[in-house]
């Protein structure tokens, strides 16, 4: 088999042909198979045997899933492999374990998280799951140690950098992510009570030079190797309950490549601003000051597993504490601004949030407002305030606005 798609009926003896699955998986005795991709790029299939053992194949398309006459190259798969593979030997707590990657066919397989919930739709639900910012915040600092200087010989960091570069698809958050909003484009769109809002936005230059600012940083970082779309519809959250602990996993990180640390923990924050939107939205405002509490959590875990890592850093001698302390702002700069440009483009790119898009017609354009000015409050008062609480709590004022 080779370059071609998968389907329900195919995956039967597609699983034949990989070896690395046969303990994990009984192709002969395959009780189902249901496709349950709903992300903008990919197919999905959780697939069971009779026994009960499951697992997913997850398989890149040539295509955008939602608009076929966008072409989008098969190599994402590819890089996906390189940052979980990376990425599970970092954290294996915050990430599907890792099964098999088919690069021929563009096909990984991994842990089958049913029992998980995407911590979006949680959130939508009115289920906030705090713990999860924690995690999250641990998660960003181990994959960051592991796969920057700090934590890898110099020549392996560069190799990483060279083996990760993913072009296509850093190039799609460049564009989304920091541009399109900001100029007149096929892909925007909002609701024409915000057609105002969004002029407004365009005509603000600190905003504007900002957001270059941003892309620049983007562009030319290597830090360490990013997972690159770390929304709440890339978490997987399960609870704690009697027989279980909690469980947070990260999933899908195709756009991931070496790049700016802190913009893995900005795209976290930008989907909380936006959940606190539609909570505000839909009158519950102890639940968005729940929610706005949460990007100071998912700070202070990460930087609380950065300082405790620090101390195995691979070359003490140059990197001193104070080197520690200048890391850590730099990060939580870049933090906020790449919160600001992520929760804005959700609102005027091609990427919307369903936070926001499930919202009555008449709630949504309020909620929208909102996030717009708190993208705008995050990328220009960042510099000024002591805390990422500190700043949240703005955020949350411009969401009341
Ligand atoms: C064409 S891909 C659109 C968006 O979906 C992904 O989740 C990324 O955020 C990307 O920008
Ligand atoms: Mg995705």
């Amino acid at each position: 088999m080779s370059d071609s798609q998968l389907s329900a009926e195919s995956i039967a003896a597609y699983l034949v042909t990989r070896p690395a699955l046969a303990g994990r998986i009984d192709a002969a005795r395959i009780r189902s198979v249901r496709e349950v991709g709903d992300g903008n790029l990919n197919l999905v299939f959780i697939v069971t045997d009779e026994s009960g053992a499951s697992l997913v194949l997850k398989q890149s398309l040539p295509h955008v899933r939602t608009d076929p006459s966008w072409p989008m190259t098969r190599e994402r798969s590819t890089r996906e492999a390189t940052v979980l593979g990376r990425h599970v030997v970092a954290d294996p707590e915050h990430v599907p374990a890792f099964f098999d990657f088919d690069a021929s066919n563009y096909v990984l397989a991994i842990e089958d998280l049913s029992d998980h919930r995407v911590w979006r739709s949680e959130l939508n639900e009115g289920r906030v799951h705090a713990y999860a910012a924690e995690e999250l915040g641990r998660y960003v600092a181990r994959a960051a140690f592991a796969t920057s200087p700090l934590g890898l010989d110099p020549l392996e960091h560069k190799a990483l950098v060279a083996r990760a570069v993913n072009p296509e698809l850093a190039q799609i958050t460049e564009d989304l992510v920091f541009t399109e909003p900001y100029i007149e484009h096929e892909h925007n769109r909002v609701l024409p009570e915000n057609e105002a809002d969004v002029a407004a936005l365009r005509s603000d230059a600190p905003l504007v030079r900002e957001m270059g600012l941003a892309k620049w940083r983007f562009m030319t970082t290597a830090q360490s190797l990013i997972h690159g779309d770390l929304h709440t519809g890339s978490v997987f959250v399960r609870a704690a309950a009697p027989d279980a602990a909690a469980s947070v996993r990260a999933f899908d990180s195709e756009f991931g490549f070496v790049g700016p640390t802190g913009f893995d923990l900005g795209a976290v924050w930008a989907n909380l601003v936006i959940a606190a939107a539609r909570a505000l939205a839909l009158g519950e405002a102890s639940r968005a000051e729940e929610i706005t509490a949460l990007p100071g959590r998912l700070w202070e875990a990460f930087e609380s597993e950065y300082r405790a890592l620090w101390p195995t850093r691979l070359d003490p001698r140059v990197w001193g504490d104070e080197v520690l302390e200048r890391l850590l702002a730099e990060v939580r700069d870049d933090a906020a601004v790449f919160a600001a440009a992520k929760a804005i483009r959700r609102i005027v790119g091609f990427a919307k949030a369903s936070d926001i898009e499930s919202l009555p017609p008449e709630l949504r354009v309020g909620a929208a407002r909102g996030v717009l000015r708190a993208g705008r409050v995050l990328a220009l008062t960042r510099h000024g305030i002591p805390s990422v609480d500190a700043l949240s709590a703005e955020a949350l004022a411009a969401l009341r606005s």
